[in-house]
């Protein structure tokens, strides 16, 4: 497998973490966002992902995946073992649920070609997104688990997905020692070698500003 990824991007470190967690070997290929005006816009790249976005999986039968979410549910799918769902039906619901309060609900609004059309418009593209982090963080800290993880005993996809986002907040100036339940769990997920080596400054690509 390939797995084409932004040393600096959420999504991308999402599928980092899955990779890791579950031992699954791959080759990473780094796209740079900004250089150039992005290689995400490359033709060979926008074939491979029509958003012209990180991640991509590519297959070793040549197929190509996009979306870190369903990326991350074929690779459980395919290799089930340690699992990133709980077992019982109401908390695999609520890790999804706090998963997609981070895709749907934050990611998207702060993404480059939205703070981008953001200032192309003429508003504040800093104030835009600080606005989306801070109500998307507020309802992940309401729906959080007891812990020390969000959504259950062991890691699940909502700490793949919230931990990304919140080193991703303080980019943008967020407090993210302001959300305790957030904090407890960004803390407990980075003694955990799938996160810990898959952070941004660990990338063979995180110095290539
Ligand atoms: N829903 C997609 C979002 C992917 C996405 O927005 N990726 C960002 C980096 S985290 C990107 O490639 N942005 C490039 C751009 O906006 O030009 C996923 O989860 O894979």
């Amino acid at each position: 497998m390939k797995l084409y990824s932004y040393w600096r991007s959420s999504c991308s470190w999402r599928v980092r973490i899955a990779l890791a967690h579950k031992r699954i070997p791959h080759e990473l290929v780094p796209v740079h966002l900004i250089r150039g005006g992005g290689e995400q816009h490359d033709s060979a790249y926008a074939s491979l992902n029509p958003m012209r976005q990180v991640p991509a999986l590519a297959l070793d039968d040549g197929d190509v995946l996009t979306q870190s979410p369903a990326i991350i549910e074929y690779l459980e799918e395919l290799y089930p073992e340690p699992p990133l769902l709980p077992r019982d039906p109401l908390s695999r619901a609520r890790a999804r649920e706090l998963a997609a309060i981070v895709a749907t609900g934050i990611q998207p609004l702060q993404n480059l070609s939205v703070l981008r059309e953001i200032e192309r418009i003429g508003a504040d593209r800093a104030a835009w997104a600080r606005t989306w982090l801070e109500r998307g963080l507020a309802a992940l800290e309401s729906r959080a688990a007891p812990g020390p993880l969000l959504a259950g005993d062991g890691m699940t996809l909502a700490d793949i997905f919230a931990v990304p986002q919140l080193y991703n907040a303080r980019r943008f100036g967020i407090d993210t020692d302001a959300y305790p339940a957030l904090s407890r769990a960004e803390s407990a997920c980075m003694q955990i070698p799938a996160f810990w080596d898959t952070r941004p400054e660990a990338q063979p690509d995180a110095d290539a500003r």
